[in-house]
């Protein structure tokens, strides 16, 4: 088994739209394996999204990702990380595959309703992160 790390973001939330994305993201036999409501504030936001720092729209996902509550789930099925990229669709809403969750419930480029973990590596250090009590997935 695989396992991937996914955040409704909080433009999602706040919508409510959760509940039609985690039925699309179980309709598509991922398993969710932890999921709880949270609020990131300044410095996780930033270490999350460490990569990005000197790019120009940091400082809007920054504030963006710390405007309300999000989502956070562990996801488990084969080739997960993969699988729920499909799901989700590109980056940008308006060039994501029709069907995808971004293109139904993004909004822009940088309010994209969803985030997904973009490698193995990544998946095993959000849910870590997140999900401490889930570290037995990973011996
Ligand atoms: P991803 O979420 O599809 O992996 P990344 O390139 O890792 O995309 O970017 C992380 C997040 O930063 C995106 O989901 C989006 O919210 C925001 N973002 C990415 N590129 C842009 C941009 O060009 N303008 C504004 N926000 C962006
Ligand atoms: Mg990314």
């Amino acid at each position: 088994m695989s396992y991937t790390f996914s955040i409704i973001k909080p433009d999602s939330v706040r919508d409510g739209f959760s509940d039609q994305i985690i039925a699309r993201i179980n309709n598509n036999k991922f398993k969710v394996i932890g999921i709880k409501l949270i609020t990131l504030n300044k410095t996780t936001a930033e270490e999350f999204y460490s990569v990005h720092k000197t790019k120009d729209f940091y400082d809007n996902l920054i504030s963006f990702m710390t405007s309300g509550h999000c989502i956070v789930m562990a996801l488990e099925k084969t080739n997960a990380v993969e699988n729920f990229r499909q799901l989700i669709g590109d980056t940008d809403p308006a060039n994501a595959e029709l069907g995808t969750i971004r293109s139904l419930f993004g909004k822009s480029i940088e309010n994209n309703a969803i985030h997904g973990a973009d490698s193995d590596q990544n998946a095993k250090k959000e849910i870590l992160f997140f999900f401490p009590e889930l570290a037995n997935l990973f011996k």
